[in-house]
């Protein structure tokens, strides 16, 4: 494929609630889109990286300037054989940048799928025709009002509940939790708020059945994880840690882990998930779909992607409508009643972007050729 064109369209999308973490919140977000053209053919794809560097270093504005001082204008006329090229010449001239250059790479592989007129799915290895889907539920004002959310969602039929955890709104808060719902795959997802020393609290979610501790130490640290990992009877899950392929190798050595978060867009791309998918399931560990709040186009990547074989825990690859009033895509996605998300069998992401409907909420575009 040779890339023609590269249009970058940055818009803004209002979230239908704030989503609070333990480092920050998002009230709206503004989404990087990238469309690539190529022989008359159109790949999409879509940054994650948010409006502050509270999840990792990276943010909107900094993909943006990376993409246009360095990486689109390289890309242009380039010739690539595959998407699996433009990862690794991507991940060879630049250092770190990987929510920028997951953007372009998976935009890659929805313009080589459709070129090929085959299904994202199908293109990466997928094999399931539909993937179970959890919800991620952000910091609450209080106990009552987060019971009623949960209840809501799994009503909606989602499969497992994730909860946000920060020091002060933990254990009690779990417990309390797991009184009112005995029963349901419960997780909780700390974003790096907990330091070493607090290890001897954090064994004390060992008596609320949890299918996994997401991220309680700091993104580079592997070392801590790895020692909490053989205190605790829960599984310790890495998120933000898990930076690339040589990072998940490394946490895999050292055990600093029993279950891998995947996103691409904080991998670097398709290619690198698929890596981490594959020798995550060669050491027998399950891996499953993390989101960044994604719109239609990212989470259509998503959703293709946890169709692979071991992604074995319901994703938050959520249904449009808990983030967006209009998603931008058609169709939008849906949960079945069963709790999961049809993988779309169209060419390429499967779904349509609403280039018109983009065009309504931009705040910038840029183009190269
Ligand atoms: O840690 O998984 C996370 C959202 C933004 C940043 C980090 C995380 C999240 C989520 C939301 O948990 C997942 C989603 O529903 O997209
Ligand atoms: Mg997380």
């Amino acid at each position: 494929m040779i890339i023609e064109r590269v249009l970058l369209r940055l818009i803004r999308l209002t979230l239908n609630e704030p989503f609070r973490i333990s480092s920050g919140t998002e009230y709206e977000r503004r989404i990087l889109l990238v469309r690539l053209d190529s022989d008359g053919a159109v790949g999409w794809g879509e940054c994650v990286a948010p409006d502050a560097p509270n999840y990792a270093y990276e943010t909107v504005d900094m993909a943006f300037g990376m993409m246009k001082d360095y990486l689109v204008p390289a890309m242009v006329r380039e010739p690539f054989g595959s998407p699996q090229q433009v990862a690794v010449w991507l991940e060879g001239v630049i250092r770190g940048h990987r929510m920028a250059k997951a953007a372009l790479e998976m935009a890659a592989w929805d313009l080589a799928a459709k070129m090929e007129g085959v299904s994202l799915s199908s293109m990466l290895g997928g094999v399931k025709s539909e993937v179970a889907t959890g919800v991620s539920i952000g910091l609450q004002a209080g106990i009552g009002q987060l019971n009623e959310r949960i209840a809501g969602f799994l009503e909606e039929g989602y499969q497992r509940i994730k909860l946000k955890i920060a020091p002060g709104w933990d254990l009690e808060m779990v417990k309390k939790v797991r009184e009112t719902f005995p029963d349901i795959m419960l997780t909780v997802d700390a974003n790096a708020a907990y330091a070493p020393e607090d290890a001897d609290r954090l064994a004390r979610f060992d008596s609320y059945d949890l299918a996994m501790i997401e991220q309680p130490f700091a993104d580079d640290e592997l070392l801590e994880h790895a020692e909490l990992q053989r205190r605790i009877r829960t599984a310790v899950c890495l998120d933000e840690s898990i930076t690339s392929p040589a990072r998940c190798r490394q946490a895999l050595y050292l055990r600093s882990g029993r279950i891998i978060n995947i996103k691409p867009g904080r991998v670097g791309g398709l290619t690198a998930s698929k890596r981490i998918h594959d020798m995550c399931e060669e050491a027998h560990v399950p891996v499953w779909c993390g989101g960044m709040l994604e719109s239609g186009i990212g989470r259509a990547h998503n959703i293709a992607l946890a169709s692979l074989p071991n992604f074995k825990f319901p994703g938050d690859t959520s249904a449009s409508r808990r983030y967006w009033r209009r998603d931008i895509v058609t169709p939008a996605f849906e949960l079945t009643r069963h709790g999961t998300i049809a993988v779309p069998t169209g060419p390429g992401i499967g779904v349509e972007v609403d280039e018109d409907y983009l065009t309504s909420i931009e705040e910038t575009q840029l183009e190269f050729r």
